[in-house]
């Protein structure tokens, strides 16, 4: 099988053999339907397949089409038909998965899963999550479930009320994303600066970079004592760039100190880092064959 990443920046891919991916590459998202389709073909025949195509993919899916959730992160998906299209090109079945549901179902089996309650957070692109619960990956109706990056933030971001690219005001993916982090560190630093820019400032102990992630870690830790209220999750990983940035993990563990004890679940850096999206679709897919 080949396994396939689709993310808000980037592409990875990489073939799924005995459990273990080999031969993994990965290169930017291109930001037009016309080059993302030309970069598809071009992957498809440098990963050429007959058996199947798994896809962890950023959106919410139905197994057949894409919505962006955040219509500001790739405008051409809305209700996309990403399955026929890569059948297309690859010429066999493929099976799509939300990226932040794949990584959780990737982090429960990887850990032995000895978390039976457990929800993946990325703060990448945008912010995703996906909650095993009971043992069982939830994907909910049409594959929303999880998509906490789109809950209401009652810490808001600094540079002011936001609405999101979903409809929302203040979600949390306008607080903690890597978008989220370079718009507010660009508008009050009054020029351009990245999210790397901002751990770089961060871990220098710069006002600013201290105060925007600081912000952010105290919105992850929300999130997280809300979905432990709802749900009764006992463990979260960490995942997504923005998330495996060295002091992010640290920053979410001393956020939770503003949480009663009840409420501060323990956090770890995911296990699978960047590769919990390939890994975990390849790990499903191969549970949904045993299961047939
Ligand atoms: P995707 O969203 O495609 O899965 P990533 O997980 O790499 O991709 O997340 C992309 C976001 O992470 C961008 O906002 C980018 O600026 C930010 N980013 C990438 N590398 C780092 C880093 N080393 N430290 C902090 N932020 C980073
Ligand atoms: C957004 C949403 C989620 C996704 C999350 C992380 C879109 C296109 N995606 O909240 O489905 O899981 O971002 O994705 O609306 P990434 O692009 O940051 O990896
Ligand atoms: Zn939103």
């Amino acid at each position: 099988m080949i396994v396939l990443d689709i993310g808000g920046t980037k592409i990875a891919i990489a073939r799924w053999y005995n459990g273990e991916l080999q031969d993994r590459m990965q290169i930017p998202m291109p930001a037009s339907e016309p080059e993302w389709k030309k970069a598809m073909q071009s992957l498809a025949r440098q990963y050429p397949e007959k058996d199947r195509l798994g896809v962890a993919v950023t959106g919410s899916t139905d197994g057949r089409t894409i919505k962006a959730i955040n219509r500001n992160v790739i405008s051409f998906w809305n209700d996309y038909p990403l399955a026929e299209f890569l059948e297309g090109e690859w010429r066999c079945p493929v099976s799509l998965l939300n990226d932040a549901q794949a990584a959780a179902w990737g982090e429960f089996v990887e850990n032995a899963k000895q978390h039976r309650n457990l929800m993946f957070v990325t703060l990448s692109t945008g912010v995703g999550g996906g909650l095993v619960l009971d043992g069982e990956l939830r994907v909910g109706h049409l594959g929303l479930a999880g998509h906490v990056g789109h809950v209401s933030s009652a810490i808001k971001p600094l540079d002011g009320d936001r609405t999101c690219g979903c409809g929302r005001l203040n979600c949390l993916e306008t607080v903690a994303s890597g978008t989220a982090l370079a718009r507010q560190a660009t508008s009050l630093a009054g020029h351009a600066v990245d999210a790397v820019s901002v751990f770089a400032g961060f871990r220098a102990k710069e006002d600013l970079a201290v105060k925007i992630v600081t912000n952010s870690a105290l919105a992850v830790a929300q999130l997280i004592a809300d979905t432990h209220a709802t749900l009764g999750i006992e463990h979260v990983c960490i995942g997504g760039s923005v998330g495996l940035a060295p002091g992010m993990v640290d920053a979410i563990l001393s956020a939770q100190q503003a949480q009663p004890p009840l409420f501060r679940v323990p956090v770890q850096t995911a296990i699978l880092r960047e590769d919990a999206g390939l890994i975990g679709v390849g790990h499903w897919i191969s549970h949904l064959a045993r299961n047939d």
